[in-house]
């Protein structure tokens, strides 16, 4: 029996060593322990022809045999899986050190960047801000800004009409001096209110030109307001935007809803007044129109010229941005371009 054995364990030797997948192993299990026609099972069956002294040694060999055999295997078995774990955490490795990757997002459009900055200025000077209609009817648009019925700004030539007659023909704004009537009839002085959107004229596309742009608007009314608060108020407003630094200067202008009117220019914040490409050598940039608010105007909504003033100036925030971010051309604001809008970001 001891010689069957080591032959045995020889054969057992051998073949776990050539054992090379999870299969060979539970093959070897069947083949060598197996209940029914495993090697060991069979040689256990013969113990009974042994005599009793015999059989206890051989069947305590055999069951060492046996242990040797479990153990051997499931060994095998384990290192197996150890491998299969290890091969698996090679595959999915992940370096967290890695860059991450940036999950694109949207950011906001350079006339709304410009349009808060505008803002922030206004409240920060005390103004409310007023989100304003862009359909208007000619009594908004015209007659309650002092318009003359012949004012070649009434006409189909330079305004956007929809329908409607008269007073009531309704139209798209031209400019946000609209808001003017609408905040006087909504609050009684003193007030400042802000009014920054969208104007539309009837004016052909070029670089410095869109049927469609933004205007901001601000309006002051109180009592005893003279050219001096205008003046120190746009003064301000300019240093606030462009830095403190920059210049003011008011050239006579028209406009009939205020009296008396000027246009409002500042220091180019490129070359801050020595002359640059920006404002084309002159040192100087239009901003827009202002004034003090035309007394037909107060009237109209009902305010007694006699006692309450104000001022009112607006600029247009296309050419302006344009300025800023070096563009030649406005157009390019409105071409929805991602590869242009992308440097705003
Ligand atoms: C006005 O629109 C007056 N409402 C300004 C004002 C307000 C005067 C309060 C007095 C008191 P003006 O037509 O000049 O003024 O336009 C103002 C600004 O709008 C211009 O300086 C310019 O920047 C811009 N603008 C005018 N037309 C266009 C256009 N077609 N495309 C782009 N921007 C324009």
């Amino acid at each position: 029996m001891t010689e069957r054995l080591t032959q045995l364990r020889a054969e057992f030797t051998a073949e776990l060593a050539a054992a090379v997948t999870e299969a060979d192993a539970n093959a070897l299990r069947d083949r060598w322990v197996g209940r029914k026609a495993g090697l060991i099972t069979a040689e256990m069956k013969t113990l009974g022809k042994l005599s009793p002294e015999e059989r206890k040694t051989a069947g305590a060999q055999l069951n060492e045999l046996k242990t040797e055999v479990e153990s051997g295997i499931d060994d095998l078995l384990n290192r197996f899986a150890a491998e299969r774990e290890a091969a698996q955490l090679i595959a999915e490795r992940i370096d967290v050190t890695l860059p991450g990757r940036r999950i694109a997002a949207g950011h906001l459009h350079p006339i709304t960047l410009l349009r808060h900055r505008i803002e922030d200025i206004f409240v920060s000077m005390g103004y409310a801000i007023e989100d304003d209609r862009e359909i208007e009817t000619t009594f908004y648009n015209f007659t309650s800004l002092n318009i003359p019925d012949n004012h070649p700004a009434r006409s189909p030539q330079d305004t956007f009409y929809l329908v409607g007659e008269n007073e009531s023909t309704l139209s798209l704004r031209s400019q946000t001096s609209t808001m003017q009537i609408h905040a006087m009839q909504k609050r009684r002085p003193p007030l400042r209110v802000a009014a920054p959107g969208r104007v539309f004229r009837r004016d052909t596309p070029d670089a410095t030109h869109n049927p469609m742009f933004y205007q901001v608007e601000g309006l002051l009314v109180d009592k005893g307001i003279t050219l001096g608060d205008l003046k120190g108020t746009v003064e301000e407003f300019v240093r606030r935007l462009f830095g403190p630094d920059t210049k003011t200067r008011f050239r006579p202008s028209y406009f009939p809803f205020v009296e008396p009117g000027a246009e409002i220019d500042y220091t180019c914040f490129k070359c801050h007044g020595d002359g640059c490409r920006v404002c084309k050598q002159s040192g100087w940039i239009e901003m827009g129109g202002s004034g003090m608010v035309h007394p037909n105007v107060l009237r109209g909504v009902n305010i007694d010229p006699e006692i309450y003033s104000g001022f009112a100036f607006g600029l247009g925030l296309d050419r302006l941005c344009a300025l800023m971010y070096g563009l030649d051309d406005i157009r390019l604001l409105y071409e929805n371009d991602v590869r242009f809008l992308e440097q705003f970001s």
